[in-house]
């Protein structure tokens, strides 16, 4: 008697349990049917919150397009996703209307100099691809102003944009070297930079490649210095809304994809080469083998469309950075592990 009953009350416990199973289920399914994939795809275009005064990583071009190293990422994803690198809109966002535009679903993925945090990645309801470039904080001051490291700022104004790490950086900083300062805070770089060139500050902060890239556009670039000193880590990378697995999947491995292109040498040049290619690894990745990209919910040649159409990581970078450009930035940390850096991609399989 006893034995039946634990048994129908198991049986109960059992069901019970199948049917909060199958509404998680259900729920997962909800948040599939809600992914900003479907979005893309319907519409036919990516719409990527962007910098647009950034040179060499997101900035209008002379012939009035959006160009950079943030812009072909962008381009990448709808590369992967649509088989067409144009088939991008292009939001450009300040430091402060970038969170509450990918909240809101105005743009499907940020790929905007922003920084990776605990604060972003949780209260903020973002999550982050891969990292794209590796950065820290720095301080640009008048190479005729005597101020060569953070303790020579004592007593200064220093220009600082809201809504970003940088303005929260500097504070610990100052604070945990004892260094008295004034924050003068501006809501957008043009109003930073223009204050600093102007006088109004004596020095203004920012990632040392927003420093290098806005020093490119001052009157006189030659008139002014970065300071060598780091504030911060600043691993900057493309994000997308909390919740949306299948998107993020995508974005991660659009990322990955120009990593492991570089590594394995492929370029937009020689990936038709590639396709002939009977390395298992790069059948993968090019798609001639197996149905990553179907997994992903995207065409299976994604990774060939991103390197064919855009390039590796490699050509990105020097393509906006590089040694070609004024710029002239090294690798550094942004370069692929086996090259001394710190670009490892995951396994294509
Ligand atoms: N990486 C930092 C800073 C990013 C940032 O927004 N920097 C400013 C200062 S250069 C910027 O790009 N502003 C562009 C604008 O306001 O148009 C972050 O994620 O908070």
């Amino acid at each position: 008697m006893k034995k039946s009953f634990l048994f129908g009350f198991l049986m109960i416990f059992v069901l019970f349990l199948a049917a909060c199973t199958e509404d998680e289920g259900a729920e997962a399914e909800s948040e599939d049917e809600s992914s900003a994939l479907d979005t893309v795809v319907d519409r036919g275009t990516v719409i990527a919150g962007i910098n647009d005064t950034l040179p060499g990583f997101g900035y209008v071009g002379s012939d009035g397009e959006n160009t950079g190293f943030d812009i072909d990422f962008a381009k990448a994803i709808a590369a992967g996703v649509l088989g067409d690198a144009e088939a991008v809109e292009f939001r450009p966002l300040s430091a402060q209307e970038r969170f509450t535009a990918l909240q809101t679903g105005e743009v499907d993925v940020l790929i905007r100099n922003t920084t990776w945090t605990t604060n972003r990645d949780t209260e903020v309801g973002l999550n982050f691809a891969p990292i794209t470039f590796y950065d820290g904080q720095g301080i640009m001051v008048p190479a005729d102003s005597g101020i060569e490291s953070l303790e020579d700022l004592e007593g200064t104004r220093i220009g600082v944009e809201t809504g970003t790490t940088t303005e929260l950086n500097l504070a610990d900083q100052m604070r945990a070297r004892g260094i008295n300062f004034e924050a003068v805070v501006f809501d957008n770089a043009d109003a930073v930079v223009a204050a600093y060139e102007s006088g109004s500050v004596d020095a203004w902060t920012t990632d040392k490649s927003g420093l290098v890239s806005r020093q490119s556009i001052m009157e006189d670039p030659e008139a002014h210095q970065i300071l060598s000193e780091s504030l911060s880590k600043e691993p900057l990378g493309p994000s997308v809304r909390e919740g949306d697995d299948t998107w993020y999947d995508i974005v991660t491995w659009i990322t990955l994809a120009t990593i492991q292109a570089e590594e394995f040498g492929i370029t937009s040049e020689n990936v038709d080469e590639f396709l002939e290619n009977e390395n298992p690894e790069i059948m993968r990745l090019l798609g001639t083998e197996g149905n990553l990209g179907e997994q992903l919910g995207i065409p299976n040649d994604f990774a060939y469309q991103v390197i064919k159409q855009v390039g590796n990581y490699g050509e990105i970078y020097n393509r906006h950075l590089g040694p070609d450009t004024i710029f002239k930035l090294d690798r550094g940390l942004n370069d692929i592990y086996t090259n001394g850096g710190i670009l490892y991609s995951p396994p294509f399989r």
